[in-house]
């Protein structure tokens, strides 16, 4: 009898996007930042975002957003590793949002099985290795730089052909590093170094991505660029009230058939993905 291989990633279900629910143990990330920063809060969220059909859980200690301090690593290990520790056991695939390789290797040790790296290996030298040592998921997502600076770099001849070429590069770089593609998922990184009109591009042109035959995640939650989505009076709509722009958004990824979606409301990226499967179940029947 063969043993049964273990999986290096979840398997998309045939008929919606796996739905990655975000848990920051962050103090300052810009639409949840210090609501579960206390390790059991956090875990208590975990587990109720499992509850709610999340397939992977992103467990993050490092706001992105522009401007934001970076913690020290131990800072980081010690806001991660406790809520890895207390979500290893659910059902849920855990995935650890950092650009540190030394929080990836800690954070696999404590039971992730993805590392979600924003950076997509070009923060820490290290990384790359840490995914080929451990077999974990790596999500290589395009990145120009850190928060601080980011939207500086906002500069492209063609958004769409230049993040796919730049994540190609990144992608090879894991590759050389002896990850396996099998490891390897793609990010366009809405938000990181673009433009809300990039962002709306990029969503516009996600087959070209797909041509990379690599799955694609996608992370639009509450992000700035949704800030004008539903606004009546042109003033921006705060973070925590953009989960009907984000469900929206879902619907268009559900549609373009991504492998996942990182969202902060599940059961809204949930709903969103019914629809579209209804849709798909009537124009087949
Ligand atoms: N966005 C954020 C953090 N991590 N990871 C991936 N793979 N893709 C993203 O788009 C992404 C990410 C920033 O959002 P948050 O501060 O709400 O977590």
């Amino acid at each position: 009898m063969t043993a049964a291989v273990r999986p290096v990633l979840p398997q998309r279900p045939t008929d919606r996007p796996l739905v990655m629910g975000v848990v920051n143990v962050t103090p300052d990330s810009f639409s949840d930042g210090g609501r579960y920063f206390d390790a059991a809060a956090a875990v208590a969220h975990g587990q109720q975002l499992v509850a709610q059909g999340a397939d992977i859980v992103d467990i993050g200690g490092e706001s992105t957003r522009p401007g934001a301090v970076r913690p020290t690593v131990a800072e980081e290990l010690a806001r991660v590793i406790p809520v890895v520790q207390g979500l290893a056991d659910t059902d849920a695939w855990i995935s650890v949002d950092t650009m540190r390789a030394e929080v990836a290797q800690a954070a696999v040790d404590a039971g992730a099985r993805i590392i979600n790296d924003v950076s997509g290996g070009l923060a820490d030298p290290q990384m790359a290795a840490v995914a080929a040592r451990t077999g974990a998921g790596f999500v290589v997502m395009h990145w120009r730089g850190h928060s601080h600076d980011m939207q500086t770099r906002a500069v492209y001849d063609d958004v769409t052909a230049d993040v796919c070429r730049e994540l190609a590069d990144q992608v090879g770089a894991a590759l050389d590093a002896g990850v396996a593609r099998e490891q390897i998922v793609i990010d366009p990184g809405l938000g990181f170094a673009k433009t809300a009109e990039q962002n709306w591009v990029l969503l516009q042109h996600l087959s070209a991505l797909q041509e990379m035959q690599l799955p694609v995640l996608v992370g639009a939650s509450r992000k700035s660029f949704l800030s004008k989505v539903g606004s009546k009076d042109g003033r921006p709509v705060p973070a925590e009230q953009r989960d009907f722009a984000t469900a929206a958004v879902s619907v268009v990824l559900a549609q373009a058939e991504v492998w996942a979606i990182r969202v902060h409301d599940v059961r809204s990226t949930f709903a969103a993905c019914d629809v579209v499967r209804h849709l798909k179940e009537a124009s087949d029947s």
